[in-house]
């Protein structure tokens, strides 16, 4: 298989973004499955043609799209993306858009194709925290995981997708009280996180991980 991950480069007022670090950190191959990288604009306008265009040269069998929650305790791999941007900042490109829907004629919400409760069981396992989110936000995290979305429902049928959202970095936090996580335990995170989604392809995601939703 052929698992492409993409991490989003710094936006807002932060220097680095632990997204394309754990990208370009995690190992080009899993067992057989090759693992291809791709760091991503944060801008509305531009990241999804970066990832369609990524997406019809490898052609992926999976998507993983990863980017900072910046005041999270753990790794949160996204339920849902909705039809919806509406940014309290501007992007990178300076764009800020409001209340607006991100396709037309695409579905209110849709849902994960990712095995989201054996990956948050997998990396509660390895000892760092980790839940299910029921929502990605407003900004350019849940605009790409909608945008994959779109494209699964309009052509790309058999690609599977996901998102999760990790904290910041320790250095990232210094001078305030946020959480954090340590970008050696969020490539470990998110590693697991991979070879979940390899070794539950083609099978229905677990049913019995409790309190998914909580930590
Ligand atoms: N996080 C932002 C966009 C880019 C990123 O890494 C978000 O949560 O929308």
């Amino acid at each position: 298989m052929k698992i492409l991950v993409t991490g989003f480069n710094p936006f807002g007022n932060e220097k680095i973004n632990p997204a394309s670090e754990v990208a370009k950190r995690l190992p080009d191959q899993i067992g057989k499955n090759k693992i291809m990288k791709l760091q991503i604009p944060t801008e509305f306008n531009h990241s999804a043609e970066v990832v369609k265009k990524q997406i019809l040269k490898s052609q992926p069998d999976y998507v993983l799209n990863i980017g900072l929650a910046g005041g999270r305790r753990g790794i949160t791999p996204e339920l849902m993306a909705i039809n919806l941007n509406d940014s309290r900042i501007r992007d990178n490109a300076g764009y800020q858009p409001l209340n607006e829907p991100i396709q037309k004629d695409g579905q209110n919400a849709y849902f994960t194709e990712l095995p989201i409760r054996a990956i948050v069981k997998s990396i509660r396992d390895l000892g760092f925290p980790s839940r299910i989110s029921t929502t990605a936000g407003t900004y350019v995290c849940n605009h790409i995981m909608y945008q994959v979305q779109y494209m699964i429902d309009k052509e790309f049928h058999h690609l599977k997708a996901g998102f999760i959202h990790i904290p910041f970095l320790p250095q990232q936090v210094s001078n305030q009280t946020a959480p954090s996580m340590t970008l050696d335990g969020a490539v470990q995170s998110i590693t697991a996180a991979i070879k979940t989604i390899i070794k539950m392809d083609g099978k229905k995601d677990l049913n019995n991980v409790n309190h998914v939703y909580k930590y």
